[in-house]
């Protein structure tokens, strides 16, 4: 059996008695992250720092390594908020830098709000494959 990803290997250990000295260092480190991540309940940081939008919300699902949905189109003002639904960690990192998500333990959640029209791809810094995209256009 070949472990693709060593982040899973860890991320899904529930018995750290098991695992050897460099297993165990790694596993503490997660823990911290997933234990700090908790106490800021952090947004996206972003930019612009007014992300407490009233305009229309959307929500997009981390689950199975996957983005759900995968692209969302929105019109200008929609906060959309990623939710993490499994016990893996993720992130959610704009490819311009425009947002940017501290590691998300499950159950917590990030949020930013488009102002501004235009494509955005964002991935999972933690598995590079895990891919989003939210389209921001006027409704026509
Ligand atoms: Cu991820």
């Amino acid at each position: 059996m070949t472990v693709r990803d060593p982040m899973h290997f860890v991320a899904n250990q529930e018995t750290p008695s098991g695992v050897g000295c460099k297993s165990q260092s790694v596993l503490r480190a997660l823990t911290l992250t997933i234990l700090f991540t908790v106490l800021a309940s952090a947004p996206c940081l972003a930019e612009d720092a007014n992300n407490a939008g009233a305009g229309p919300v959307a929500t997009v699902s981390m689950d199975h390594n996957t983005f759900i949905p995968g692209e969302i189109t929105v019109v200008p003002g929609t906060t959309v908020t990623w939710v993490n639904k499994e016990a893996m960690p993720h992130t959610v990192v704009d490819l311009n830098k425009g947002f940017q998500s501290k590691t998300l333990a499950k159950d917590a959640s990030c949020s930013f709000t488009f102002a501004t029209a235009g494509d955005y791809d964002y991935l999972c810094s933690i598995h590079p494959n895990m891919k989003g995209k939210v389209i921001v256009k006027p409704a026509s």
